[in-house]
């Protein structure tokens, strides 16, 4: 009875825990941390109104001591991020592959909580550096907490976590003098690279415009190792996790990119919150790659190698549920900086395999969790619980909330009648996958890891031609922020051995020429003795590319233009039907607009209307949007010809390939494109200017169906080669 009564107590004040945690201070009186009523909050105690302020303030004191302890070291890589609530659904295909719980009922629903992040970055960096992405899935299942903790990318740099210290101090800001922020073009990262030729596949990727996605929303998310999916009859199946993104996946274009920085650093942290608060909610499929155990050496390459995809034209990607993400953070630091994502955090139905980057980072997550939220009790932070009943034997440590009752923190023991019991199988204990391992004692890496440009090679020849002249802008730019030419040199003797023709074109921009290339590819490390030590493979040839590679060529962009955002130019005198058409027809389909107008609150329309004002043109340039439109009226078009930002809005939406729409007189602001004006009227459309005279009245689809091509590469000059 007394047991039970201490029970409820304890029920009782985790309750008021709960209650405690989150709190919105509204309707309730300020209070110390202990609870006491404070009177005045705006002055210390004082010996007199002039008087040095005194030691006895226990009230200030708390206040400012609890302020100066109110920042965590930031994550050391994945600093800058953004995340959001939802949840995850199952479909009939996903328990063939796994007895994962949550996985097994199409009708059941488990919430989830994702942080996007960048990587380099520090926490206050622009979301726009040319970064991989983090694309972290944190499921709350009933068996426990399974994280999916992976990268809008499929591979990685390096195919041993023993290199991933040195990766990251080569491409975070050099340590003398901590330059540059958020960014791979210095002389340390390419230093690195130069000297890892297993990198070459994500470099690839990673100068593609892959690194400056348009919104997290659209971007691809891969689990990059290879996992394992193990079922009800105990048949176990390697995976690879895919997320597909229900919008597509999108990218800016590097100048774009820079400039978004300048004009919102919190763009992408923006447009998710934006899309969340605007009930546009984001959505992925989860998709895997099932390769079943027979098949482990089938391929050309190994599938426990980081740096590999499994094509997708070879193995296809199998839906087996979604992923909607429906409810914003309440507190950035309670949730976004605290959560704790884990490789090593699964369930019974999902394991790893012998990828030995997985194993290295199997060890690294939990350790960076004791230094960066400071105690083993961070799975107790309300963001980081799990929602399955949790009992264990640990105890206390710093800042332990639950408060355990009973003497008994052992096992096995009889005084607490053997509790916790440990779970069979059958109960849904989790075991290790039984794998047989029958093998030396090596610091080796496998010769079936030696092949670092087939694939390289395989994902560049995937690309179109825009794709490709992308990749060699980027690293035109990342090589010439390098200084010293050695580094430049041994890069374009690895890049001549992803593709002649690309490391040319580098070179014709560096002002030297590409070094001879070797007989054989360089599979090993340069200067790196740790790599590979027998004879590599010959280098097999992908016969065909792959569309699903290529951002472009992608199946997954539907054309759909939901949640992308239009900015009008509007000033007095703007056209009220002209604006009132296209805003509907946009907004049906989805789209967002947004009316810039000449002041901060309001414009009058030549009716004589009020028409609200989203945003001052001061504060806003093309690269926020998606597309700009100049609805018709004399005097607005008279008033937006006066403003110094119209140049460059309509010569930015030109130059970045964006759809341009005009009415009536406002086609006459056109004129300030130069560009335009070089483009024979029965052209324009074609180029994704979108104009019509009086009598034409297709204008609105006219743009949308323009939107829902992205961009008008055709504006894009080709690179000389
Ligand atoms: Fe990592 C964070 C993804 C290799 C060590 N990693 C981190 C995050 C993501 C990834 C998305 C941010 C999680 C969040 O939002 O809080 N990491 C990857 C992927 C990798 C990878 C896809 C390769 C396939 N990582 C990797 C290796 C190691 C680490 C090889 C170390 C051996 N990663 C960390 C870390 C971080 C981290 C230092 C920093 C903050 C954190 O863990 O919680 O432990």
């Amino acid at each position: 009875m007394k047991e039970k009564d201490a029970k409820g107590t304890v029920e009782n004040a985790k309750q008021a825990d709960l209650a405690h945690n989150k709190s919105d201070g509204t309707d309730q009186f300020m209070t110390t941390a202990q609870g006491l009523k404070v009177n005045d909050d705006n002055n210390s105690l004082k010996a007199g109104d002039r008087g040095p302020s005194l030691l006895e303030d226990f009230i200030l004191r708390e206040k400012i001591t609890h302020f100066d302890h109110e920042r965590i070291p930031e994550r050391i890589v994945h600093a800058r991020g953004s995340a959001a609530h939802g949840y995850f659904q199952p479909n009939a295909e996903a328990a063939k592959y796994s007895k994962a719980g949550f996985l097994q009922d199409p009708n059941s629903t488990t919430p989830v909580f994702v942080r996007f992040s960048t990587v380099a970055g520090f926490r206050g960096s622009t979301d726009m550096a040319r970064d991989v992405r983090g694309f972290a899935v944190k499921f709350y299942t009933q068996e426990g907490n399974f994280d999916l903790v992976g990268n809008n990318i499929p591979i990685f740099f390096i195919q041993d976590a023993a290199k991933f210290p040195d990766l990251v101090h080569a491409v975070k800001p050099e340590p003398h003098h901590e330059m540059p922020q958020a960014a791979s073009a210095h002389d340390t990262f390419w230093d690195f690279i130069s000297l890892m030729p297993e990198s070459m596949h994500m470099i690839m990727w990673a100068m593609s415009d892959r690194a400056i996605p348009r919104s997290y929303r659209m971007m691809e998310g891969f689990g990059v190792h290879t996992f394992r999916l193990i079922n009800e009859k105990n048949e176990s199946s390697f995976v690879k996790f895919h997320w597909k993104p229900k919008l597509g996946t999108h990218a800016v274009v590097w100048d774009e990119a820079v400039k978004i920085s300048g004009n919102d650093p919190d763009f992408h942290r923006r447009d998710l919150w934006e899309a969340i608060d605007g009930g546009i909610f984001p959505e992925w499929e989860l998709g895997v790659q099932v390769i079943p155990e027979a098949d482990e050496h089938k391929f050309d390459f190994d599938l426990l190698d980081p740096t590999k995809i499994v094509p997708e034209e070879l193995v296809p990607v199998t839906i087996i549920g979604k992923m909607v993400l429906n409810r914003n953070p309440d507190n950035f630091f309670a949730e976004t900086e605290q959560v704790a994502f884990h490789p090593g955090h699964i369930v019974p139905g999902i394991d790893f395999t012998n990828d030995p980057l997985l194993q290295g980072r199997l060890f690294s997550y939990t350790d960076t969790q004791l230094s960066r939220l400071g105690s083993p009790n961070f799975h107790e932070i309300p963001i980081n619980r799990t929602i399955a009943p949790m009992h264990n034997h640990q105890r206390d440590g710093h800042m332990r909330q639950e408060i355990n009752v009973g003497r008994v923190s052992y096992h096995p023991n009889s005084l607490g009648g053997g509790c916790p019991y440990q779970a069979k199988i059958a109960e849904g204990g989790f075991a290790s996958f039984n794998e047989r391992i029958d093998a030396k004692k090596v610091r080796e890496r496998s010769e079936s890891f030696a092949d670092h440009f087939s694939q390289a090679k395989l994902f560049y020849e995937s690309q179109t031609a825009v794709e490709q002249d992308h990749i060699i802008n980027a690293l035109r730019f990342e090589l010439s922020k390098v200084e010293v030419p050695a580094i430049r040199e041994r890069m374009l003797g690895l890049l001549s051995q992803v593709d002649q023709k690309l490391a040319e074109s580098v070179a014709l921009v560096l002002g030297i020429p590409v070094p001879k290339s070797p007989e054989k590819p360089m599979n090993h490390g340069v200067g790196a003795d740790h790599v590979g030590k027998q004879e590599p493979k010959p280098i097999v040839k992908y016969a065909q590319t792959s569309d699903a590679l290529s951002m472009i060529k992608n199946k997954l962009n539907s054309g759909t233009i939901e949640s992308r955002m239009v900015a009008f130019l509007c000033a007095d005198g703007v056209d009220a039907t002209s604006v009132n058409k296209m805003k509907d027809a946009l907004t049906k389909e989805g789209a967002v607009v947004k009316i810039i107008g000449t002041n901060s609150t309001a414009i009058k329309t030549a009716d004589g209307k009020e028409l609200k004002v989203d945003h001052n043109i001061l504060t806003v340039s093309s690269v926020l949007f998606d597309a700009v439109f100049i609805p018709s009226g004399k005097q607005s078009i008279d008033a937006l010809k006066d403003q110094e930002k119209i140049p460059e809005i309509l010569n930015d939406a030109f130059k970045h390939c964006k759809v341009i729409g005009a009415e009536k007189e406002g086609i006459d602001l056109l004129n300030e494109v130069k560009a335009i004006n070089n483009i024979s009227e029965q052209k324009l459309a074609e180029h994704g200017i979108i104009t019509k005279d009086a009598n034409n009245q297709n204008l609105a689809s006219d743009f949308i169906n323009a939107m829902a091509q992205h961009r008008f590469w055709i504006r894009e000059k080709p690179l000389k080669i």
